[in-house]
């Protein structure tokens, strides 16, 4: 055993040295830890809702409630604000209110264009061979089963045109998914995770977190739409980039919302990420749009763009109001 420590001695030296070294900043860690830990859970839960709400000196019960009312008016319903929702008898998509939508609707009609002159192409083609080839107007058919030109122009124009497709597709997909100097210098930042059945949603910059709900029929109010009205909307900036990272805590799940031209899957394990700029002030539905489940139908998504300044307001009364539940999940971390 001598012999192979002292063989190995600079071994084992080096091995210990660098044991050492690596234990150093462990070891401080801890010594924070130990301190966070010595503060009780409350104190470091009220310090984090005080740093939150950027208050010097608490609210006052009467301030807290004026603060939470007036972010309820902010995120409340109003027929008038309805934007994104589909309308009886539609046809065509839910007005656009995102670049994203509008680039989407382009390359639709762009290519809803090719598609008809193809199928009356197709059409035409059909009705002349009938006519003209029956076998009453040609009744001794042609015996040829090759045509070099007009083979090379079938393949040729085919190619073509998916490639005029191909090009403003592409495009839109890069918009959509690879626009780094829009998605990594977003303005506000909302985490999305679904839930059997509902979403959930954090504002890790504005220390907020709630649950979206579902409204029973009977909790509707001033005729909110059925199956699209949530307890807690979320409410973002108009004109302003949000970037979603989308997840889910169970099932496969996707976060639509038709007006913006988003549908992103929420897999459990996954970070998606995708973003949209609201162009207009106003309240937009989505859906839950992957079958996850019993009540798949029953997780609708409402968002409300507002103005900067009602944004900030409501982020004030939003960080009072949803500070037990954001206490409660806090709690259920640190143990
Ligand atoms: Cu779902």
């Amino acid at each position: 055993m001598t012999h192979i420590f002292s063989r190995y001695s600079p071994f084992f030296l080096a091995a210990f040295a660098a044991l050492m070294l690596l234990a150093a900043p462990l070891a401080t860690h801890a010594e924070e830890a130990a301190g966070t830990k010595a503060m009780s859970h409350g104190e470091v839960l009220i310090n984090a809702v005080a740093n939150a709400t950027g208050a010097a000196k608490p609210l006052s019960a009467l301030q807290k409630a004026e603060a939470i009312k007036a972010a309820d008016q902010i995120a409340a319903y109003d027929a008038d604000k309805v934007v994104g929702m589909a309308k009886p008898w539609e046809t065509y998509y839910q007005t656009a209110a995102s670049p994203v939508m509008k680039a989407v609707e382009g390359v639709h009609d762009y290519v809803l264009v090719i598609i008809t002159l193809i199928t009356l192409l197709v059409l035409g083609l059909l009705v002349y061979i009938v006519l003209r080839f029956n076998k009453k107007a040609n009744p001794v058919p042609k015996r040829f089963t090759h045509n070099k030109m007009i083979e090379v122009i079938w393949t040729v124009i085919p190619i073509m045109i998916l490639v005029s497709i191909a090009i403003p597709s592409l495009r839109l997909h890069y918009q959509y998914y690879n626009n780094e100097t829009i998605i990594s210098n977003p303005d506000l930042t909302i985490k999305v995770v679904g839930h059997q059945w509902y979403w959930s949603y954090e504002y890790p910059d504005q220390n907020i977190a709630f649950d979206a709900n579902i409204k029973s029929d009977a909790e509707l109010k001033n005729g909110e739409p059925r199956l699209l009205s949530v307890d807690n909307p979320i409410v973002v900036p108009v004109n302003k980039v949000v970037r979603l990272e989308i997840t889910s805590a169970d099932v496969i799940h996707a976060w639509a919302v038709p007006a913006y031209g988003i549908k992103k899957g929420a897999v459990p394990g996954r970070l998606n990420e995708t973003w949209f700029k609201a162009e207009k002030e106003g309240i937009y539905y989505g859906q839950c749009s992957v079958l996850c489940g019993k009540s798949h139908g029953f997780m609708p998504i409402m968002i409300v763009a507002v103005s900067d300044a009602d944004f900030a307001q409501w982020v004030k009364g939003a960080q009072l109001k949803f500070a037990a539940a954001d206490m409660v999940r806090f709690a259920a971390l640190t143990h």
